[in-house]
């Protein structure tokens, strides 16, 4: 298929393959980072969604060092490296949700890359979403009541969401998810996501210690106790809703 300007719909994805690694290395301007990424997603490509707030904006809580290799290199590389899996694929233009949803649809080969890059590239979409400058505090409306219902009370879930998060061994997550209208409390290895298991996460924790290694170094309860000072609950509210 050739498209006005001339460039096969594989050239394309060549050219925004190429786009996203260049990307990557960080030396291109704020004009090429937006032409490539309009590049990658006229070719179908998964593209790095902007933080929603600048970098520095959740200090003292998460650092902006932190923030900005977490989202630009790590959230960058995992977006990269699931579009170069897909590269070819019949996968490209179907929603990331609907990919995790039906791993065992996507062919051996590239099963195991777009697992884990997929689910890097959906958790951290998640993750900055449901943090905020303004955060903090409880949440309010249905979710408040679903969370007292399923928990008990706020402290309830609160204390079991950290220690779900303290007790992932190595590297995951820990999530506040929905299944079949019930709230739950679970946690992932690597980037698996609750959507692999037909679940719909509504909040969660990256417990990598690229997450908070370089400001919290071993102190994981604490990076955790900070992460409650800027959850964005009406976010989470939304995705309540929604889910
Ligand atoms: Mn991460």
């Amino acid at each position: 298929m050739v498209n006005a300007e001339g460039l096969s719909r594989r050239d394309a994805i060549k050219a925004a393959l190429a786009a996203g690694a260049a990307l990557a290395s960080g030396k291109f301007s704020a004009i090429a980072q937006q032409n490539a990424a309009d590049a990658a997603e006229a070719a179908g490509l998964f593209t790095l969604p902007p933080l929603p707030y600048p970098q520095d904006a959740l200090e003292p809580y998460i650092d902006a060092r932190t923030m900005g290799i977490h989202h630009g290199k790590h959230h960058a590389g995992y977006t990269n490296k699931l579009n170069a899996a897909l590269e070819g694929s019949d996968l490209l233009g179907k929603s990331i949700e609907d990919i995790l949803a039906n791993l065992d649809m996507v062919p051996a080969e590239i099963r195991t890359a777009v697992r884990n890059n997929g689910g890097g590239y959906a958790n951290h979409n998640l993750f900055w979403q449901v943090m905020s400058p303004d955060g903090g505090g409880e949440p309010s409306g249905a979710l408040a009541a679903a969370i007292d219902s399923a928990f008990g009370s706020f402290g309830s879930f609160k204390d079991a969401f950290s220690s779900a998060a303290a007790g992932v061994f190595g590297s995951g997550w820990a999530w506040l998810a929905l299944e079949s209208g019930a709230l739950s409390v679970r946690t992932t290895p690597n980037q698996d996501s609750p959507l692999m298991t037909g679940a719909s996460p509504i909040l969660g924790i990256d417990v990598w210690e690229h997450a908070y290694y370089l400001h919290y170094q071993n102190r994981r309860a604490d990076y955790i106790a900070a992460f409650f000072e800027v959850i964005n609950w009406r976010r989470v509210g939304e995705l309540y809703a929604a889910a």
